[in-house]
C-alpha cells in the first residue's frame, strides 16, 4: 500500500509538472519529505515559493506555515494543506481573544507611552499577526528573535511576546535581561496573575506558551551525554526550556542547527535537541563525514501534527489538483492578510 501510495504521488506530480511545487518543512516525516520540491524552516519555505510561478503551494508543514505562504505569495498563487488537522499545539496557546485581553489590561495599568510592542513568534494564527501588524508590532522566527526584540525595545520599553515563552526567555537571556524583567504572562488569571509592580518592572511579559515536543528535552540527558562522551556538542533549539538551553553549547533555530553540524570538522559527535524526523535526517546524512548525531530524549519526541501530512493525504491532494479540484486551501481574509504582511514586512525589513 506505501509503494502503490508512492507511485500515485509521482505520477501526480509528473501530471502537473511546473503548475504545482510541494514544500516540506525540516520536521517532515522522510516519506513525505523525499517528494518535496523545496525544504527548509516556515519562512524561508515561504519566501522560496512565492519566487515560483508555481500555481499551488502544497504546503508540507502546519497551518500557520500554510497561512505565512498564503500571505507572501503572489495573488493567484493557491497555498494548499493535504490535512486540515495539521495544526501547532503552541500556536494555539494563544488567540486572538486572550491576546486582546492581555492587551486591555495592560492599558489599566501601563501610561500609553510605556506600552508595550506585541512580538509574535512565526508559530501564531494569522489574526495574531494581525493584531501585531495594527499595533506597530512584529513578527520574529527563532533564527531572529534577538535582533527582532532589539528592534522592538528601540521604539517601546516593553514588549509581550507570545506564544513560546522559552524562545522569549531565551532572547531575553542573550540581551542581558534579569529572570524579574522577564515574567510569565498567565493568561488564564486576570492580570496575567501579575501585580502591577511587576508589570511595570517588567521588559519582556512571557506569554504562557510553549511546544509539546521540545519540552520533553530535560537537563539530564545533556548531564548524561557529558558524563558519556566529554568531548560531545550539544545544540538545542530555542524552544527547549532554559535550562536545557543554558547547559548546550550551541542553540539555534533548525537552519541554524542543520549549518552548525555540516561546517563542523568530520568524526565529530553531536547531542541534538529538536524534533526527531530533523536528527534522524541529518544523522544519515552526515553519517559517511563520521559524524554521529544523537537524539536529545530517549522517548520518541515528534511533532505529531506535522506527522498528519502523510503520503495518503499527498497523494489525495495532488491527485485532486490534477482532477482540477482544489482541496484543502489556505486563504487568509483579505484586510487580515494585510495588516499581517505588514508585521512580517517590518521583520523582513531588520532581518533576512
Ligand atoms: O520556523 C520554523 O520553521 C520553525 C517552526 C522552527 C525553526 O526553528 O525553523
Ligand atoms: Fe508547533 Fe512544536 Fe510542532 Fe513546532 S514542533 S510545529 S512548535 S507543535
Amino acid at each position: 500500500q506505501d509503494e502503490d501510495c508512492e507511485r500515485r504521488i509521482i505520477a501526480a506530480k509528473a501530471a502537473l509538472g511546473k503548475r504545482a511545487v510541494i514544500l516540506a518543512h525540516h520536521y517532515q516525516r522522510a516519506d513525505v519529505y523525499k517528494h518535496a520540491d523545496l525544504t527548509g524552516d516556515s519562512l524561508k519555505l515561504s519566501r522560496l515559493a512565492s519566487a515560483t510561478d508555481a500555481e499551488y503551494l502544497v504546503f508540507c508543514g502546519v497551518h500557520f506555515m500554510a497561512e505565512v505562504a498564503d500571505i507572501l505569495s503572489k495573488p493567484e498563487q493557491i497555498a494548499i494543506l493535504p490535512d486540515l488537522a495539521a495544526g501547532c499545539s503552541m500556536a494555539d496557546m494563544a488567540n486572538l481573544s486572550k491576546v486582546e485581553r492581555a492587551w486591555r489590561e495592560l492599558a489599566e495599568v501601563l501610561d500609553p507611552d510605556e506600552m508595550v510592542t506585541p512580538v509574535t513568534y512565526i508559530n501564531s494564527a494569522a489574526d495574531l499577526k494581525a493584531f501585531c501588524g495594527e499595533h506597530g508590532g512584529i513578527v520574529c522566527t527563532s533564527s531572529n528573535a534577538v535582533k527582532i526584540l532589539q528592534c522592538a525595545f528601540s521604539r517601546r520599553e516593553k514588549a509581550l511576546f507570545f506564544p513560546d515563552q522559552h524562545l522569549g526567555r531565551w532572547s531575553g537571556y542573550k540581551l542581558g535581561l534579569s529572570p524579574d524583567e522577564m515574567p510569565v504572562w498567565d493568561f488564564d488569571e486576570p492580570m496575567g496573575g501579575l501585580t502591577p509592580e511587576q508589570i511595570r518592572k517588567a521588559k519582556i511579559l512571557l506569554w504562557k506558551g510553549h511546544c509539546s515536543v521540545h519540552q520533553m528535552f530535560q537537563p539530564q540527558h545533556i548531564l548524561r551525554f557529558r558524563n558519556q562522551y566529554p568531548e560531545g556538542k550539544v545544540i538545542s533549539h530555542p524552544e527547549c526550556n532554559f535550562e536545557v538551553c543554558k547547559n548546550s553549547d550551541y542553540v539555534g533555530s533548525t537552519e541554524y542547527i542543520i549549518k552548525t553540524i555540516r561546517e563542523a570538522e568530520p568524526g565529530t559527535r553531536w547531542l541534538v535537541g529538536t524534533e526527531l524526523n530533523l536528527v534522524s535526517r541529518i544523522a544519515e546524512e552526515f553519517k559517511p563525514e563520521g559524524k554521529i548525531i544523537q537524539f536529545m530524549a530517549s522517548t520518541i519526541c515528534m511533532c505529531s501534527t506535522m506527522a498528519r501530512i502523510d503520503p495518503q493525504h499527498l497523494a489525495w491532494t495532488l491527485e485532486n489538483l490534477v482532477a482540477g479540484k482544489v482541496v484543502n486551501r489556505i486563504t487568509v481574509p483579505e484586510a487580515e492578510a494585510q495588516l499581517a504582511k505588514l508585521a512580517l514586512e517590518r521583520m523582513l525589513e531588520v532581518s533576512i
